[in-house]
């Protein structure tokens, strides 16, 4: 039988408020059992005290809220306990809800029973996780619409399709040869090409969806002494790397999280790039050039005293800007190359240009557009897998086969809702849930 559940879901205490979510088949008794009193009518509140089921001692007048299931998060009879948050308040009705009988939540407890009992499929639970965890505004849009099913309404209509074709291609195993009907072999054939199509452009998204989710990677490469840990400390706006006229003062990568209008940004510091005899720099260096590898966009910072050296120049690429930094100390002593910024962490002058130009690189590479992204590398593989299993469905020289094909892939597709072998799947996706949630 399913056990009835309760987790703190306000975090830390003393908090003006703090709420305990119960859900499962005993919350109606336990509420009575608490307050002494019926349970109000369902999403209405009510003032109530709390009583100590063995001692009636009161701990705490609460808002009480009751859900009636289905019509709940979970779909099981749900409360919320909206106490004051003090830790002796929290911690006597804790106290009381466990003589009661109830667990205590494991993360994620509450969703993944919204899952279970049908009320949100495996994206929209990954959304839900998501939203919680949102700290830019864009990526809070994306997972309120991934949440209202975005995903799961497109992987569910292929599905759909690839069921149907399937159910095709089924029946026309049963025919004998001369009985099947022409136009409908090319018709599932139609249809498994146009699917495979339309996946292969979902996936070719260059990972806009998962970037938003995980943040976008910003490197600061240079020569030492180009004022590379000034700008992070500007656009941070705070001392997180160490500034010094000192060259080669920044050895390991220091990151900060930066919200770049709406965009998640992790934004990395490095050592500068020179040739050197020292080993801990070295090893910085290394890191730096790595870092520069893996980085969805570079700022390459040019001081005016010095021409860069080849060792600088090599790490420019297309996803480079060019800044030439200290713009207060007067023209270059080089040519600076095209294309280039011009920016002072002193005085603040371009600054805002670069964050233009920042900006204008997230939008086009992570921009929000008409179609849903996919959001996790999950989705991303089970994807693959369905369009390689279409791949293969389509040059298959038998009806068996290909039937067999279009049956994984359509489990792949599956997959990312739930709606198939999924067991596997929870505890990884579940995990990641705060308790409470
Ligand atoms: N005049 C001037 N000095 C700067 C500017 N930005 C950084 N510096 C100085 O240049 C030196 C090196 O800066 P730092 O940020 O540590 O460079 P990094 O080695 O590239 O990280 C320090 O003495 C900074 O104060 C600037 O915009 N104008
Ligand atoms: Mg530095």
């Amino acid at each position: 039988m399913t056990s009835t559940i309760y987790a703190l879901a306000t975090s830390a205490l003393p908090a003006a408020v703090a709420i305990i979510r119960l859900s499962g088949p005993g919350v109606r008794q336990v509420l009575e059992r608490l307050t002494q009193k019926p349970v109000p009518p369902p999403r209405s509140a009510a003032l109530r005290g709390l009583l100590h089921p063995d001692t009636g001692e009161e701990l705490d007048k609460a808002l009480v809220l009751f859900f009636a299931a289905p019509a709940s998060y979970t779909g099981e009879d749900v409360a919320e306990l909206h106490l004051h948050g003090g830790r002796a308040v929290v911690a006597g009705v804790t106290a009381a809800l466990s003589a009661l009988g109830l667990s205590v939540a494991d993360p994620g407890a509450f969703t993944r029973r919204a899952f279970e009992n049908n009320k949100m499929d495996l994206t929209e639970a990954e959304a839900v996780a998501d939203l919680v965890a949102a700290e830019t505004a864009l990526q809070r849009r994306q997972s309120l619409r991934q949440m209202d099913g975005a995903l799961s309404k497109l992987y569910e209509s292929w599905r759909d399709r690839l069921v149907r074709a399937l159910a095709n291609l089924e029946a026309a195993i049963d025919f004998s040869d001369e009985e099947i009907p022409p136009d409908l072999a090319a018709g599932q054939h139609r249809t498994l090409t146009d699917l495979q199509n339309e996946i292969t452009a979902h996936l070719a998204d260059s990972r806009r969806g998962e970037r938003l989710r995980d943040g976008f990677s910003i490197a600061i490469l240079g020569a030492p002494n180009a004022g590379k840990s000034s700008l992070l400390n500007v656009l941070a706006g705070r001392e997180a790397a160490i500034v010094s006229a000192r060259a080669g003062t920044t050895r390991d990568i220091v990151e900060a999280h930066l919200d770049i209008n709406g965009y998640p940004v992790i934004l990395a510091d490095t050592a500068g790039l020179r040739e050197t005899t020292d080993d801990i720099e070295e090893e910085g260096i290394r890191r730096a050039r790595a870092r520069a590898g893996t980085a969805d966009l570079k700022l390459l910072l040019l001081a005016p005293d010095a021409a860069p050296d080849a060792t600088v120049l090599s790490v420019q690429d297309a996803e480079t800007i060019c800044i030439l930094t200290k713009a207060d100390l007067g023209p270059p002593a080089f040519p600076p190359p095209p294309g280039c910024l011009i920016l002072s962490t002193q005085t603040g002058a371009g600054i805002d240009a670069l964050i233009q130009a920042i900006t204008a690189r997230l939008d086009a590479s992570i921009g929000t557009s008409a179609a849903p992204a996919l959001t996790r590398a999950r989705h991303r593989e089970a994807l693959t897998t369905c369009r390689d299993s279409l791949t293969r469905a389509l040059s298959a020289p038998l009806p068996e086969l290909q039937a067999e094909d279009t049956r994984l892939a359509a489990r792949a597709l599956g997959r990312i809702t739930g709606r198939v072998d999924v067991e596997d799947l929870l505890d990884i996706i579940f995990r990641d849930f705060c308790i409470g949630k």
